[in-house]
């Protein structure tokens, strides 16, 4: 048992939900790993024509892949093939055997399908098991789940990952803040899973409705699906009297529980057992040294469904593979500092300035000049489309404006998912680029959080 140090009152149990592979010696971890990546390699060749083409357009055979260190010749998978291959091109499992789909937003209109086998599913519901117990979650406790259940994987992973666990799930999904407050209190959450910036809203709501969070048994949050800070994590540990930990996933991969931070709090623990991490030089594509900072590329080796080879994150972190205090072996990655793309995490979802594009563009009744500015509202982010009229639009009724502005923000919530602000602009007041344009004013500022 360990105190944590805001909490003195709430012991986290420090345990192993799987000792055998969470401490494996490197030497073992890396043999699992290159018999895993050479099983993964046939299969993919297989089963998918696109990797055959990938692989003949470079030269390799699945044969070819004798070392660890042979993953550097496989050809990377970007976000752009899966939508390439939509909706099912890069599954390598039959559709029988597919027992669950889940989706996330493309760059624009659709976006890209991941396809689970039972298999899949009962991995990835005990790395979310793994993932609790090193939050120091057991079968005794009550886990709010806060993520968003639907084709998002954040709510549905983490509760397959609950019940797995033997605790008692409470799938309530996002929102409806004052019922969450109320059950977490009324049923006595032990652990809170959701977004950081959604359980910094649910702590000064709580706060402000008179909640004192020291006398509820709440002790840890999981905490993950965009970027937060050490700053943040001290507001929330100290506002909801919790230890606040990190969990970092992307749907293309798996979900939530690709990687989970330990008690140590030294960067999150990729599970290498069923991944492997590189960070290569996003430009040149060439792998760079531990702890340099560059893009993370996963490679699947287990999954059944889409297994990937070589996926581009985007993510820009670093990797640590010293021993860490915890026992553990799987190297960390420090937190997600920002994107090699333009994809914008609102309140936990993926948003690309070039979906908005679409959508105005399918009305034709703008100007293809926008500006998305996103703000921090109290602790939620909020997004705002500012659209350029055309001189015609500028000069109609405001009752035709307020028509299209509906149209628009509706059509617009349901192509990313969340409401939006649309604010329409005088004609030319929208800042020009003489080179690549720029869609975004971010004016969040997660290190004053
Ligand atoms: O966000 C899966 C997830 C759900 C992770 C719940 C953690 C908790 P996607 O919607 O595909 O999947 O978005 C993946 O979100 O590439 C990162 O840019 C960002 N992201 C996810 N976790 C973290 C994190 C889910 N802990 C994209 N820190 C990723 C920073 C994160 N960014």
């Amino acid at each position: 048992m360990i105190q944590s140090p805001k909490s003195p009152g709430k012991k986290l149990r420090m345990a192993y939900y799987d000792p055998e592979h969470e401490t494996m010696t490197r030497e073992k971890l890396e043999q699992l790993q290159l018999e895993r990546l050479k099983t993964t390699v046939k299969k993919v060749y297989r089963a998918v024509p696109f990797y055959k083409k990938a692989f003949r357009d470079k030269g390799i055979e699945p044969g070819d892949i004798k070392s660890l260190s042979d993953i550097r010749n496989l050809p990377f998978i970007y976000k752009q093939d899966l939508r390439d291959n939509y909706p099912f091109g890069l599954f390598s499992a039959p559709l029988d055997r597919i027992i669950r789909l889940h989706a996330s937003s493309g760059t624009t209109g659709k976006p890209s399908v991941v396809g689970y086998t039972k298999k899949d599913i009962s991995n990835w519901a005990d790395l979310i098991a793994r993932s609790l117990v090193m939050a120091g979650g057991d079968k005794n406790d009550i886990i709010q789940v806060a993520f968003g259940y639907g084709l998002f994987t954040g709510g549905l992973g983490t509760h397959y990952g609950v019940e797995r666990l033997g605790a008692a799930v409470l799938p309530m999904s996002g929102g409806n803040t004052a019922r969450q407050l109320m059950l977490m209190q009324d049923f006595g959450t032990t652990i809170l899973a959701c977004t950081p910036s959604y359980a910094l809203f649910l702590a000064e709501e709580g706060i402000a409705a008179g909640i004192d969070f020291k006398k509820l048994p709440l002790r840890a949050g999981v905490f993950g699906a965009e970027p937060w800070t050490e700053n943040m994590r001290s507001q929330l540990e100290s506002k909801m009297d919790i230890t606040a930990l990190d969990i970092y996933g992307l749907s293309e991969i798996m979900g939530p529980g690709v990687a989970m931070e330990c008690q140590a709090k030294q960067g999150s623990h990729i599970f290498e057992d069923h991944f492997i991490a590189e960070i290569i030089d996003p430009d040149t594509g060439e792998a760079l040294p531990y702890g340099q900072r560059g893009e993370l590329v996963l490679t699947t080796i287990t999954k059944e469904g889409i297994p990937l080879l070589r996926y581009r994150t985007r993510d820009i972190s670093t990797l640590h593979p010293e021993k860490c205090a915890c026992g553990r072996t799987h190297m960390r990655m420090k937190r997600v500092t920002g994107r090699t793309d333009d994809m914008l995490i609102i309140r936990g979802v993926n948003v690309f300035p070039s979906q908005v594009e679409s959508v105005l563009l399918e009305f034709g009744e703008t100007e293809p000049h926008y500006l998305l500015v996103v703000d921090r509202k109290g602790d939620l982010d909020d997004l705002e489309i500012w659209v350029e009229l055309s001189e015609k639009m500028f000069f109609d009724e405001v009752k035709q404006l307020e028509k299209l502005e509906s149209r628009i923000r509706h059509k617009l919530l349901s192509v990313l998912n969340i409401n939006v602000k649309i604010k329409f602009v005088e004609p030319r007041t929208i800042p020009r680029s003489e080179g690549k344009a720029n869609r975004v004013m971010d004016r969040r500022d997660l290190m004053k959080k």
